[in-house]
């Protein structure tokens, strides 16, 4: 059975984007692949965060992708920095990449662009260790949002570049995304991507916003000129809410279309923000319940650090006896 690979950092509370980009397929794949999901608390320590913040996301993400889904059962769940062989093998990987290549990297540009005042060896290694990742777990496809595709690509050439040296050691990744859903845009401003970093809370909706906010946040949501309800790069704005729509009602782009012609974009406003309180009720629901739990949730994410580390640990005798080291 192939492999699956993913990870989402607990920076906050999971937007639309980060559902519909990574953990919808994540759900999906549990179906017929071998998956492993983490939550990379080490990759979130690479901007400035609050240790409590920190350690109550770690749970609220765990918490919260269980309730859109993942199964343990299924999937193993895992905190990052549970697994040490995480950050073991990025320095060891990190022997083997090019200050220059990670130089490219569009994340590394934009974040330092974002924190001028904390630019650390952590952000500009990000992808170094997204790649220990990926390469620990003999990956063959990585779930991911379009941004997150520069580095599965210098995650392939990590791992060719080792397999020459060493010998075949690692599998080569492939990014699996999604044809729709793969970059959701703000909804202040469609040229930029839906994040929960950006200035304002309205340019995005986040997976625990309650009923009002969600219908305020869509109401102001921008459109584009024009009153025609239809898919076009001409409409960015329109086409982004339009495949939010889409992809929580399972209603083609053909269908919405004829249904909302002749209609304004008020009447489709209002209809997308009722699609989207009624796909986020019961995951709210759950959420709030598997909440009330900590200790099992606890269990759950040490049971599949556990599992996770068997993997990692059999991969690193490899990579050392590669190397030369740990005789
Ligand atoms: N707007 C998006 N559309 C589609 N997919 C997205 N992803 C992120 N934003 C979008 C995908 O979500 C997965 C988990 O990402 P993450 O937890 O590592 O967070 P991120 O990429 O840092 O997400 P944000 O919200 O955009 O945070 P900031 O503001 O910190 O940059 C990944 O697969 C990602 O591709």
């Amino acid at each position: 059975m192939q492999r699956v690979f993913s990870a989402a950092q607990p920076t906050g509370t999971p937007h639309l984007g980060n559902y519909l980009g990574f953990l919808k397929q994540a759900v999906e794949l549990q179906e017929s692949y071998d998956c492993i999901y983490s939550i990379v608390d080490l990759h979130a320590l690479t901007v400035p965060r609050d240790p409590d913040v920190l350690r109550n996301d770690i749970l609220g993400v765990a918490a919260l992708y269980l309730a859109c889904g993942l199964d343990p059962k299924k999937s193993i769940l895992f905190v990052q920095s549970d697994v040490k062989e995480h950050a073991e093998l990025c320095w060891l990987l990190n022997t083997l990449t090019k200050i220059s290549e990670l130089k490219l990297m569009h994340q590394f540009k934009e974040k330092s662009k974002e924190h001028p005042e904390s630019i650390n060896m952590g952000l500009f290694d990000y992808p170094v260790l997204m790649a220990a990742d990926i390469l620990l777990y003999n990956t063959d496809l990585v779930p991911i949002g379009e941004d997150q595709k520069q580095h599965v690509e210098l995650t392939r050439e990590i791992a060719r570049r080792w397999n020459m040296r060493f010998g075949q050691t690692f599998t080569l990744p492939k990014a699996h995304i999604a044809k729709t859903g793969a970059r959701i845009m703000s909804l202040l401003d469609p040229a930029k991507k839906m994040a929960k970093s950006a200035s304002s809370a309205q340019s995005y909706v986040s997976l625990l916003d309650d009923a009002h906010t969600v219908r305020q946040k869509i109401k102001r949501a921008v459109t584009d000129s024009g009153s025609e309800i239809t898919l076009s790069p001409a409409k960015p704005a329109l086409s982004n809410l339009l495949a939010i729509y889409h992809l929580l009602s399972n209603k083609t782009f053909v269908e919405l279309e004829a249904r909302y012609k002749g209609r304004g974009y008020g009447e489709f406003k209002s209809d997308l923000a009722e699609v989207v309180v009624a796909f986020l009720s019961p995951i709210q629901e759950r959420y709030t319940a598997l909440l009330k739990k900590p200790k099992k949730l606890h269990e759950m994410l040490s049971d599949g650090a556990a599992r996770a580390r068997i993997i990692a640990v059999s991969t690193m005798k490899k990579v050392r006896a590669n190397i030369g080291i740990g005789i």
